[in-house]
């Protein structure tokens, strides 16, 4: 097993090399044999809104890294997204020369069986470990294989071909979730495209697998917000929506660059809106009028804890619940992270830190146990302590139910017992994610409309906000109909009557569109009862051929609808080749 292994330029460009990428196979959110129940294929049920039943956000992602290396590789290349084990096996009797298989440590099992199944049914084809479940320890031992991928993939996969590593990136075109429902209710319209400007944060916390698993450093695929404009705009006009989500785990960290992309958005009077990832220091060094005029309408940022015990130095002197207010108070929603069983929680103490996350009064919030996972700083400190459990399986490595070290305070299931407890008491006190994510978008549009700043941007972001709560309004009276208590019942119709005070009185569109929402909530409702609530993802088969790339032929995904799904999937986007700049 060789860690590198280069084929030459000439050959490449005579042959090209077959190469399929494929993710781990469904299904997911199971416990069975290769996984675990708690491990859902959904960002938001799985460990942000779970606790809020039907009021839970559902969307899809797909596994976005090996589109990424698909779309940059001079090579032929297959793209298999949710495969079942069934169709993975299908598609090696076609006899790839490479299959790389991308995933992360919860899904170690499930690596291990692909690896075996191609020794077995295609011997002649190399197998390349990708995705942060390559970082753990003697993986190259423990899967068969031959070449682990620590890190990057892009400049690896092309060294690979024997293409230089240093070719210009392409983004390619792709929607940031396949599925997008509430309550049962489809949101309308495409779902936000995907935007990924770079792998990789300086901060490097202790615990935190993204930025240890990039080096500690941020590797950007667009440098400069010209660059990040030209390729929004491409994206845009070929999905038909101005809405990204930055998958970028800190985007405002590079404030030049953010700043660049507002003047280049002013300068083309086109004001794209961006769901991002960042951190308090960086927000409060970009500003939150930045923020508004780069049209950032959610913001996932991590707190973690209150404690200056854990000595984040991104959080150093800054006022969370300040923070999220003035956030909120400007129509960004917020998701606030908050960890726990640190080190310093027992079960006398860690309460406070529960209700230190649900008072900061974010628009959602995320709790994760704290779990070292391979490559991190805290991994290597809990290794060197002793305190490792590598007695736990793998599939259980994902920071929903299980610690995977020694945690002296918390033995047996009572970090679960805290987790479910803070996930349901946030809920209780805050009302559903939902609400909370129609109230900032009111509270944004009476704090722009009072500035009056008839600047092109700010009026465009004013119109943006007004569109939202309107959109949003419809979910109000099923929100009422399934509130978790009085309070949020209550909330619910007094937020109702303010809209239609405060910019429209229902018309009969509204009338109608209320009714279906309450219908599909009620069709949702049965359903959960009946079959439970897992939701498996369509499996996606994407080509990139070289040839019909060189032709500027974009690839056609084949959307193959999982028996199991009980809707077919939205949002068949074209995956498309989009040049980072062209001007
Ligand atoms: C989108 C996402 C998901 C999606 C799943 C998408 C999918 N189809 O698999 C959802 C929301 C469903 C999800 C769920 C979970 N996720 Co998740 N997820 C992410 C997230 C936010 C973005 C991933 C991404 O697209 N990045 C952008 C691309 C470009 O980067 P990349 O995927 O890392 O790919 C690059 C390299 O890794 C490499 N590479 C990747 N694959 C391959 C394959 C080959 C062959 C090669 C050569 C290279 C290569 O090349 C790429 C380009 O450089 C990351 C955090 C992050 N910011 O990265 C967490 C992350 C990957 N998830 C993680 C975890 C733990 C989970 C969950 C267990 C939930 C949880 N408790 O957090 C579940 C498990 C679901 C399941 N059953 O598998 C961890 C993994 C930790 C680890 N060390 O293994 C991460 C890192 C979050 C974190 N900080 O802890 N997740
Ligand atoms: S700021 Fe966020 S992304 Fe950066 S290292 Fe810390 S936890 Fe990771």
């Amino acid at each position: 097993m060789s860690m590198l292994q280069n084929a030459s330029p000439a050959e490449s460009q005579a042959k090209p090399k077959r190469i399929l990428l494929s993710g781990v196979f469904g299904p997911f959110g199971v416990d069975d044999d290769f996984g675990r129940k708690e491990n859902i294929m959904e960002l938001f049920h799985n460990q942000v809104t779970k606790a809020q039943g039907l009021a839970s956000f559902r969307f899809h992602h797909r596994s976005f890294g090996l589109y990424f290396i698909a779309a940059n590789l001079d090579a032929d290349v297959a793209v298999l997204d949710f495969p079942s084990r069934s169709r993975f096996i299908a598609e090696l009797r076609k006899g790839y020369d490479a299959v790389g298989i991308s995933f992360i440590t919860p899904n170690y099992v499930k690596a291990r069986e692909m690896a075996r199944l191609v020794r077995e049914l295609s011997p002649g084809t190399e197998i390349i470990l990708g995705g942060h479940g390559a970082a753990i320890e003697g993986v190259e031992e423990l899967i068969p294989c031959d070449h682990v991928v620590k890190g990057e993939g892009i400049a690896w996969m092309r060294r690979y071909v024997g293409q230089n590593p240093a070719d210009p990136i392409f983004h390619p075109a792709l929607p940031s979730t396949e599925m997008q429902r509430i309550f049962g209710v489809p949101v309308p319209g495409p779902t936000a495209s995907l935007l990924v400007p770079g792998v990789g944060c300086v901060n490097a916390c202790n615990f935190c697998s993204t930025s240890h698993f990039f080096g500690k450093k941020y590797t950007a695929y667009l440098s400069t917000g010209k660059e990040i404009f030209d390729t929004c705009r491409r994206i845009a006009d070929l999905r038909g929506t101005d809405a990204f989500f930055i998958m970028d785990e800190n985007f405002l960290k590079d404030k030049e660059r953010a700043l660049e992309l507002i003047a280049e958005m002013e300068r083309h009077q086109r004001f794209f809106t961006f769901h991002v990832f960042s951190s308090c220091e960086a927000i409060v060094s970009f500003g939150i009028e930045n923020m508004v005029k780069l049209g950032v309408s959610f913001c996932w940022i991590g707190f973690e804890s209150k404690t200056d015990k854990t000595s984040f130095a991104k959080n150093n002197g800054i006022d969370p619940r300040d923070l999220v207010r003035q956030l909120r108070d400007f129509g960004i929603s917020v998701l606030g992270s908050g960890i726990l069983c640190m080190e310093h929680h027992t079960p006398e103490n860690i309460q406070e830190d529960i209700d230190f996350m649900i008072g900061i009064e974010a628009d959602t919030v995320q709790f994760m146990l704290f779990t070292p996972l391979p490559v991190t700083a805290l991994y290597k400190r809990h290794k060197k302590m002793g305190l490792l459990r590598m007695d736990l399986p793998f599939e259980e490595w994902h920071g929903q139910k299980h610690l995977n070290w020694r945690h002296p305070a918390f033995p047996g299931d009572l970090p679960e017992q805290f987790l479910n407890g803070a996930f349901r008491k946030e809920y209780e006190i805050n009302s559903s994610t939902i609400y909370r994510v129609v109230e900032t978008a009111v509270r944004g549009y009476q704090t722009l409309s009072v500035l009056r700043d008839d600047s092109p941007i700010m009026q465009s972001r004013l119109e943006t906000l007004r569109s939202r709560v309107l959109e949003y309004a419809v979910m109000l009276p099923v929100i009422r109909a399934h509130a978790v208590n009085d309070l949020e019942r209550q909330r619910a119709q007094e937020l109702d009557s303010k809209i239609q005070e405060l910019i429209a009185p229902l018309g009969l569109k509204d009338i109608a569109l209320r009714t279906a929402a309450r219908a599909f909530a009620r069709w949702w409702q049965l359903r959960v009862a009946l079959k439970g609530d897992v939701l498996q993802p369509a499996t996606i088969f994407t080509e990139f051929r070289l040839s019909e790339r060189r032709k500027g032929r974009f690839p056609l995904p084949l959307v193959e609808v999982n028996p199991f799904v009980p809707q077919g999937i939205r949002g068949l986007d074209v995956a498309a080749m989009v040049p980072v700049s062209s001007d």
